[in-house]
C-alpha cells in the first residue's frame, strides 16, 4: 500500500479549475475557469482542505503543486503524444462518440487505448500519493474511468466515488468498444458510480452483469471480494442563485439593453449557446430557424438568431469538419435573407465572462438548445435561473438530460425539422401567460435542485455506501 498524504477531500478530473495563460509580454500566469463543477465544489474542497489533481492544458512538464485562492492544486503534465493519443484520440474521438449514441463515427485504436491506461495510470499514482489515510476521493468523467480501480489497487482504505459527466450508452452500443471489459472493471474500482440519468445507471448494472458477469441486485452490484458498488443518477445542476443574483444586477440588465438595441431590437430574439460540437445539433436548428423565414412566418426584421459557438477540441478532424460546415450555412442564410444592417444569424465565437452570458440569457426570448444527445445540459438551466421575470422560452431536445426536469419547456425532437420548426414557432408566438406558466414551474424545479443539493446527493451517499469505513467529509460552510 502506497503511504498516505494529508488531503481529505481528492477531486481527480482530467482538467484543472486553472488555465495556464500567457500574457503579451510573455511572461505566464494561472487564470481560474470558471466552470459550473468549480463554483460546486469550491464550498466542499474548503471545509475539507481538498486537493485538485488535473491536467492544466497544454504540454509545459514539471509543474510543482500550488495553491490558487485557497484550492490546492497538483497540476498533472502531459507529453504532446499524451494529448494527441489519450485527449483528442481516445477521450474525444473514442470515448465521446460512442457514449453520444454515435452522432459521429468513433475511431478504435489500440495506441490511443495505451495512453489512456498509462495517463489514468498516472493519475491514479498521484491521488495514492496526496490522499490521506480513510479519505474520500471523487474521480470526474469519460477521461478518468480506469482510475477508481487503478487507485483502489494501491490504497484500498480510501472512499472512492466516481462520477460521469456525460451520457452512458447502452449496452448494444457499448460493446463494440474493444476494451468494454477494462472500463466496466476500471468503474467498479468506485463505491458510488454516479450518472446525470436513472438510465445511465440501469445501462451500467445491466452490463456488469452481462460483461463481466458480478451478481447485481437493482442498483447494487455485489463483487467477488465482499465489497458492494452503487450506480445511481444524480442529475448536475447549476448554481441557481448566483446566476439569478447576478442576472438582477443592474449591470447585467444595462447590458442586456444593450444586447437588444445593437440588435435593432426586433420582436424576438433567439439564442443558441454552445461549445461548437457535433452533439450539440446547431447545423439543425439554424436551418430550422432559416426556413422559417424563408416560409414567410416572420423575416429578418422580426426575429434574430444569436448563436455563440465557442471552438472546442480543434485539432480533432470531425470538430474542423463540423466548423467548416457551420461557417458556410451561416454565410448561405445571411447572404440569402439578410440585409443591410440585419444579419439573420448573428454567429460568435467568443468566450464569455458569466456576467456577458447572464446579459445574453436576459436578453433572449426564446433560447434554443437542441442536441442530438447531451448528458444534462448546463445553458438550459443557466437560461431558466437568469429568468427571474417568469419570462422567456425555453425549446430543449428531448435528449438532453434536462429535459428529464425541465419538462414545461417546448421539448423537441432534434432529428425532426418541421417538429423543431412547429416549436420555435409555438415558442414564438406563446402568450405571456403561458411563457410565464412554464417558466415558473421550470425555476420551482432548479431553484430546488441547485448544485450544491447535487454534490451533498453524491457525496452523502458515498459515505452510506461504505458507512463503517473512511473519515467524514464535512459539509460545505455556505453563506
Ligand atoms: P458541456 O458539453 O460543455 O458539458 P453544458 O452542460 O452546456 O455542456 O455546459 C457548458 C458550460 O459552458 C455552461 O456552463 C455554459 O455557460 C458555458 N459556456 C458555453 N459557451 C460559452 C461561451 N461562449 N462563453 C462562456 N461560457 C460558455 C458536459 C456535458 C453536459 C453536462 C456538463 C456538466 O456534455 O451534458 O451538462 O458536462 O455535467
Amino acid at each position: 500500500m502506497a503511504s498516505s498524504g494529508s488531503a481529505d477531500l481528492v477531486i481527480v478530473a482530467n482538467r484543472l479549475p486553472v488555465d495556464r495563460v500567457t500574457l503579451p509580454d510573455g511572461s505566464q500566469e494561472w487564470r481560474p475557469s470558471p466552470g459550473g463543477l468549480v463554483s460546486a465544489l469550491e464550498p466542499i474542497m474548503r471545509a475539507n482542505d481538498g486537493t485538485w489533481i488535473g491536467w492544466p492544458g497544454g504540454t509545459d512538464q514539471g509543474h510543482e503543486p500550488f495553491d490558487a485562492d485557497g484550492l490546492s492544486l497538483v497540476p498533472m503534465s502531459m507529453t504532446p503524444q499524451e494529448v494527441e493519443y489519450f485527449y483528442e484520440g481516445f477521450a474525444n474521438a473514442t470515448l465521446w462518440p460512442l457514449y453520444h449514441d454515435l452522432v459521429a463515427k468513433p475511431s478504435f485504436h489500440r495506441e490511443w487505448w495505451d495512453a489512456y491506461v498509462s495517463v489514468n495510470r498516472r493519475f491514479a499514482e498521484r491521488a495514492a500519493e496526496v490522499a490521506s489515510e480513510g479519505a474520500t476521493v471523487w474521480v470526474h468523467d469519460y477521461q478518468m474511468q480506469l482510475v477508481p480501480q487503478m487507485l483502489r489497487e494501491l490504497r484500498p482504505d480510501l472512499r472512492i466515488g466516481f462520477y460521469l459527466h456525460i451520457p452512458f450508452p447502452p449496452a448494444e452500443l457499448f460493446q463494440q468498444l474493444p476494451w468494454r471489459r477494462q472500463i466496466l472493471e476500471g468503474l467498479l474500482g468506485a463505491d458510488l458510480v454516479g450518472f446525470q440519468l436513472p438510465g445511465g445507471a440501469q445501462n451500467f448494472v445491466r452490463l456488469v452483469r452481462q460483461r463481466v458477469g458480478h451478481k447485481t441486485h437493482r442498483d447494487l452490484v455485489y463483487l467477488p471480494d465482499g465489497r458492494t458498488v452503487r450506480a445511481a443518477a444524480f442529475p448536475i445542476s447549476i448554481d441557481t442563485a448566483g446566476y439569478e443574483e447576478l442576472a438582477r444586477s443592474e449591470q447585467v440588465e444595462k447590458r442586456s439593453a444593450e444586447i437588444r438595441e445593437a440588435l435593432g431590437n426586433p420582436r424576438r430574439i433567439f439564442l443558441g449557446v454552445d461549445r461548437l460540437d457535433y452533439t450539440k445539433g446547431i447545423y439543425a436548428r439554424l436551418r430550422a430557424f432559416s426556413e422559417l423565414i424563408i416560409d414567410g412566418h416572420f423575416d429578418v426584421e422580426d426575429a434574430v438568431f444569436v448563436q455563440v459557438a465557442t471552438p472546442s477540441r480543434e485539432q480533432v478532424e470531425q470538430y474542423r469538419i463540423l466548423r467548416d460546415d457551420i461557417d458556410r450555412l451561416v454565410g448561405h442564410i445571411n447572404g440569402d435573407l439578410g440585409r443591410i444592417g440585419r444579419p439573420a444569424i448573428s454567429y460568435l465565437h467568443a468566450s464569455y465572462p458569466r456576467e456577458e452570458m447572464a446579459a445574453l440569457y436576459r436578453a433572449a426570448d426564446i433560447m434554443v438548445v437542441t442536441p442530438f444527445r447531451d448528458g444534462m445540459n448546463l445553458v438550459a438551466k443557466e437560461y431558466v435561473a437568469c429568468r427571474y421575470d417568469n419570462d422567456g422560452a425555453l425549446v430543449l431536445s428531448e435528449f438532453a438530460g434536462a429535459a428529464e426536469e425541465l419538462r414545461q419547456a417546448w421539448l423537441i425532437n432534434p432529428y425532426d425539422i418541421n417538429g423543431m420548426k412547429a416549436a420555435l414557432l409555438e415558442a414564438y408566438e406563446a402568450e405571456e401567460k403561458e411563457r410565464s406558466r412554464r417558466m415558473k414551474a421550470m425555476r420551482k424545479t432548479i431553484i430546488q435542485h441547485d448544485v450544491n443539493a447535487w454534490a451533498d446527493s453524491f457525496l452523502g451517499e458515498l459515505a452510506a455506501v461504505r458507512p463503517s469505513h473512511g473519515k467524514t467529509v464535512r459539509p460545505a460552510k455556505r453563506s
